[in-house]
């Protein structure tokens, strides 16, 4: 079946962006660190797949973090042909400072990476720039400039207007993020 894979670091607002846009429950906020299969949900005759998020976790090692970006990018591998859009989530205000972290110590950023490799594989993405809510309308602009160029596109962000939509998932705000959706849906049946 086809299917719109989000994938993002833990707590970034996969799970509550995912139940506003189908309308369905799930463990949103939920302690992050159990390690977990890809969550399928049907959604208008595709499904929505809830990656498990990477990054930080209590308890987890470094091996672990590894395994589930290895579990990904094997899974992205695997069904690449079905997947019609990747949602990637970014939590707006801690994207930059935690990609500069990794900068600088000479490693590359888990979501940077797999930003790439999502175009390799020729997937079409979107960035859910989510929890806009906690932005201050005047550093706005700045800030989601910032996340475009961190992901190698040239800012202003302005210009992505297409790669990037800025939401508050939990206020519901998702800007065109469901018309997108609902254009690759459309095609997809074709
Ligand atoms: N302020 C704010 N908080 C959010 C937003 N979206 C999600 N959250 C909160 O972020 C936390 C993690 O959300 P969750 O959906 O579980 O993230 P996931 O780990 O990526 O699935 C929860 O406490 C949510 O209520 C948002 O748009 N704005
Ligand atoms: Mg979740």
């Amino acid at each position: 079946m086809k299917e719109i894979l989000f994938v993002g670091r833990s707590n970034v607002g996969k799970s509550t962006l995912i139940r506003k846009i189908t309308g369905r429950k799930l463990h949103a906020g939920k302690r992050p660190g159990v390690t977990r299969k890809p969550l399928k949900i049907p959604y208008q005759g595709l499904q929505i797949t809830d990656m498990p998020g990477f990054g930080f976790m209590s308890g987890a090692t470094e091996d672990s973090q590894d395994a589930i970006k290895n579990n990904i990018v094997h899974y992205i591998e695997d069904n690449a042909e079905n997947i019609a859009l990747a949602v990637m989530v970014v939590n707006v205000s801690s994207f930059s400072e935690i990609v500069d972290r990794w900068k600088a110590r000479n490693e590359i950023p888990v979501e940077v990476e797999l930003f790439e490799f999502l175009h390799e594989m020729d997937i079409d993405v979107v960035v859910a720039a989510n929890k806009m809510d906690k932005v201050k309308e005047a550093d706005r602009d700045r800030i989601l400039d910032g996340i475009a160029e961190r992901l190698g596109m040239i800012p202003p962000w302005r210009q992505w207007i297409d790669n990037i939509v800025p939401v508050s998932a939990k206020k519901g705000e998702l800007g065109w993020l469901k018309e997108k959706m609902r254009e690759r849906i459309e095609r997809v049946k074709d």
